[in-house]
């Protein structure tokens, strides 16, 4: 096949004083921050459903994509060709890994065995051009929102047949992730929610919803798939309730079901924002249960209400994420994901790049500032200080569980009053971090 992108070299590092609109001015994969290199850190990775398959569509207009590698048919050798396009695109890029569904990579057929045959004919390309350039998989999913047989929901249906059919879609699912070395593999609940609850019998579907997660992680044992399971929060869109809504209601899903040993979450800005929290809220609430696994690097438009998947660029956005997540050691099996795509208006193939470049540069900036903040350590000292009375004292019996009601009683009958201790500072910190942006 033909360069999809002939006219496009490697993405270069040329710095901040760069005028190259094609080089990064701070994603610097081998320079090391605080003791790691920047591709360790960041794990980007390229996601196959918007960058390759998305025709830039809206509700109200047809795609207007122009990608001169695609012929537009759902042939199997288009879609193989298709993967070479993609792998080109991500080593230019210099992204380290990639994300999927099932059928954003291959057509589906007549029956589920051909949909497989197919399936299995484009995995043994993407596994060609892992080999040819080294880039990995972050994770693979599977779509079971878009077909019509999911329309009442996959796991959460009300007819067990779509259920069955989910079933065996993951199951292969899980079986091509294995064998192209995935790190993780996603579930995220398209239409696992409901659109009336007049027609909804919840407490089913939510069972049902645990039950199959079990399943796909006996299968995980039986298979011997070593990659991380992560759920995706979301709480809207396509249904009107979502069941994964967010980081606190998965946590309380997986707790309530048995599964908190099993999965982590994936975070989305977008879906964050949708779900009336800052993503620094869903990090900050998914790291304290110790199950922050990956992030789907995007962001919503504040002037439009869905989940618009644009590229990140706020430095602040970038930064909140880079604090949680080194606060917690860093990423383990996950990434910065970009599940983002370009605008409908940004149709030439070049925009692929900037968009993702842009992307890049943003979250490197982010991983900069973050370790800057945590190495100046004021903004650590103040949270420390600001909790210091219950490091001692009172604080500590009560963290330790050795006073009760009683003693609390009398020690505050002996001391009179609880004063207002300090400040909490927000515009003295919110100056404080613009120091550092
Ligand atoms: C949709 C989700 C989806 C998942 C993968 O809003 O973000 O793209 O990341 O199924
Ligand atoms: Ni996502
Ligand atoms: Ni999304």
């Amino acid at each position: 096949m033909a360069d999809a992108f002939p006219k496009i070299p490697s993405i270069p590092f040329e710095g901040p004083k760069s005028r190259n609109p094609l080089a990064f001015k701070h994603y610097n994969a081998d320079e090391v921050v605080d003791g790691k290199p920047m591709r360790d850190h960041l794990r980007f990775s390229v996601v196959y459903w918007h960058t390759f398959r998305n025709r830039l569509t809206d509700p109200f207009g047809v795609g207007t994509a122009v990608r001169p590698w695609d012929d537009g048919t759902e042939s199997v050798a288009n879609a193989q060709n298709r993967v070479r396009a993609a792998f080109e695109f991500i080593q230019k890029l210099g992204a380290p890994f990639y994300a999927f569904h099932d059928r954003d990579v291959a057509p589906e057929g007549a029956t589920l065995r051909e949909t497989n045959q197919n399936l299995d004919a484009v995995v043994q390309v993407m596994k060609e051009e892992q080999q040819r350039t080294g880039i990995r998989l972050l994770w693979g999913t599977a779509c079971l929102f878009a077909h019509p047989r999911y329309l009442h929901g996959a796991a959460t249906s009300c007819n067990a047949d779509a259920f069955a059919y989910a079933a065996a879609q993951v199951k292969k699912a899980l079986e091509v992730t294995h064998e192209l070395g995935g790190a993780g593999y996603v579930f995220w609940g398209g239409r696992e929610g409901y659109s009336t609850l007049w027609n909804t019998h919840l407490k089913r579907e939510l069972e049902h919803l645990a039950a199959f997660l079990h399943l796909a992680v006996d299968y995980q044992k039986q298979l011997g798939f070593q990659g991380q399971f992560y759920i995706e929060p979301k709480p809207k869109e396509p249904t009107k309730h979502q069941y994964d809504s967010d980081a606190a209601a998965c946590l309380n899903f997986l707790r309530e079901y048995g599964l908190m040993d099993h999965l982590k979450l994936n975070l989305e800005t977008n879906h964050a924002t949708l779900a009336g929290h800052t993503m620094q809220h869903e990090l900050e609430v998914a790291a304290a249960a110790g199950a922050l696994g990956s992030i789907d690097a995007n962001t919503g438009d504040p002037m439009l209400g869905w989940d618009t998947d644009q590229f990140p660029t706020d430095i602040y956005l970038t930064t909140q994420c880079m604090l949680t997540i080194l606060k917690m050691g860093g990423f383990k099996s996950g990434g910065v994901n970009f599940d983002a795509k370009v605008r409908r208006e940004s149709f030439e193939p070049i925009d692929l790049f900037y968009a993702h470049i842009g992307g890049m540069d943003a979250f490197a900036r982010g991983l900069k500032i973050a370790a800057a903040i945590r190495k100046d350590g004021r903004l650590a000292d103040f949270v420390k200080q600001r909790y210091a009375s219950w490091d001692s004292g009172i604080g500590a019996r009560i963290e330790a569980r050795k006073a009760g009601f009683k003693e609390l009683e009398a020690y505050m009958l002996k001391k009179g009053e609880a004063d207002p201790n300090v400040s909490g500072r927000q515009e003295f910190l919110e100056n404080l971090i613009n120091e550092f942006i």
